[in-house]
């Protein structure tokens, strides 16, 4: 795996606030994990305490060898009153920044990584129109206060997961009784109930891609120079004889619209686990015989050299792996999915596409959303009794492919 890779390539891990802070209690996430019929498995609690060992993380992750780190900033911290700015949130995270800076890890930052302050939700969240200026205010003063340590800044998340959930995973919404209950503690109605992840409508998507808009001018008028992307959720879409049409039809509502929204940006954030199979019925399971991970996703990291060339078609601007990663307990089986997935990656760049770096997700072991802490995607193991770290052997073979690469 040396020297396929750019000197200037950016080699990182990922993780995003609320997996891995702890006690983000005022964000929408933390009300509805804790609801008498909550659909999530367990709540965010403590997390892995990056809210507070963050000196000692970054320490960590740049010892192995990486030259960036990619985290999120927390709205529901640097915003917690409509209108209301925290300082001394925006200075942890300032912080955070120079913590990185000061150990050779570029900071790449995320505004929004799926959870939103309470107070949104209350105003009718990602299916209110509105609500694109507010995030734009938000980018813009996070930009005024990191903007200059900042190497790039990825807007919004995967700004297509809302659709992909509502129209794959989740169709029918996720139960009445927790959208009730939820609706009720956020200070809404079941009607208008629209956390980020939640908000699958067309309305919402329109929503959402506005906000990144007014994001990206907010941002370009506080820092013209640095570089402004979203990410996107993309598995590799294959069709099966038969399913073409219905692929294509899905992957231009799921993936096209968003990277077509994207063309105008400095980059792309590509975030890929896995492949997904049509037939003329629509989305099949994982094929017979194939290894299923953690998230009963098929083991099938080639995935992201099928995405990154997608990406690279539809959108046409450079490329960073945002995510890219395995939940599983078999570290063996991690550090064989990184080592097939870079091969792709390493064939895309033979190819010519302008792939500017890859991001591992995740550096720790963290909060998997619905699914609480069982699913393990981390390269690094943490306990959480005694929040201690250790290393993986699938971080040390990371480590050692991105120092080979690196000047
Ligand atoms: C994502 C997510 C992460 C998940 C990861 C694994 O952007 O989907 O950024 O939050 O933990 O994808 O499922």
């Amino acid at each position: 795996m040396n020297h396929q890779f750019p000197p200037e390539f950016l080699w990182g891990t990922a993780t995003a606030a609320h997996q891995v802070e702890g006690n983000n209690a005022n964000s929408d996430f933390w009300v509805m994990e804790h609801l008498p019929d909550t659909v999530f498995a367990e709540p965010s609690g403590d997390a892995i305490d990056h809210y507070h060992r963050y000196r000692e993380d970054i320490a960590l992750l740049a010892s192995l060898g990486f030259n960036s780190y990619r985290f999120s900033v927390e709205w529901a911290r640097v915003e917690p009153e409509d209108g209301r700015f925290s300082t001394a949130a925006l200075d942890h995270y300032r912080r955070m920044c120079e913590a990185c800076l000061a150990h050779g890890l570029k900071p790449v930052l995320t505004y929004h990584h799926f959870t939103s302050p309470r107070w949104l939700i209350a105003q009718g969240g990602w299916q209110d129109m509105d609500m694109a200026a507010k995030f734009a205010r938000y980018s813009q003063k996070v930009t005024q206060h990191l903007g200059d340590l900042a190497e790039m800044v990825c807007t919004i998340n995967e700004v297509n997961i809302p659709r992909m959930s509502a129209m794959l995973w989740m169709a029918g919404g996720p139960g009445e009784t927790f959208i009730r209950q939820s609706a009720h503690a956020l200070h809404t109605t079941p009607q208008q109930f629209a956390p980020f992840m939640f908000a699958g409508t067309a309305e919402a998507r329109d929503v959402i891609l506005a906000a990144h808009h007014q994001a990206r001018a907010a941002i370009k008028a506080e820092r013209p120079s640095l570089p402004v992307g979203l990410t996107i959720a993309m598995s590799d879409m294959q069709a099966l004889p038969g399913g073409e049409e219905v692929r294509d039809r899905m992957r231009h509502e799921l993936q096209d619209v968003f990277l077509e929204a994207a063309r105008e940006d400095d980059f792309v954030g590509v975030q890929t686990y896995t492949r997904e199979r049509y037939g003329a019925e629509g989305i099949l399971g994982p094929e017979e015989g194939v290894e299923l991970t953690q998230m009963d996703y098929e083991f099938w990291p080639q995935a992201i050299g099928a995405t990154l060339r997608r990406a690279h078609e539809v959108a046409d601007v450079p490329l960073i792996v945002t995510e890219n990663g395995i939940g599983t307990e078999d570290d063996e089986r991690r550090l064989a999915y990184y080592e097939a997935a870079l091969q792709t990656v390493a064939a895309c760049l033979q190819d010519g596409l302008d792939v500017r770096g890859y991001f591992a997700w995740s550096a720790f072991d963290n909060f998997e959303w619905l699914l609480g802490y069982r699913p393990t995607f981390g390269i690094i193991t943490v306990d959480r009794c005694t929040q201690q770290r250790t290393v993986k052997p699938s971080a040390r073979w990371l480590s050692a492919v991105a120092m080979a690469n690196r000047p």
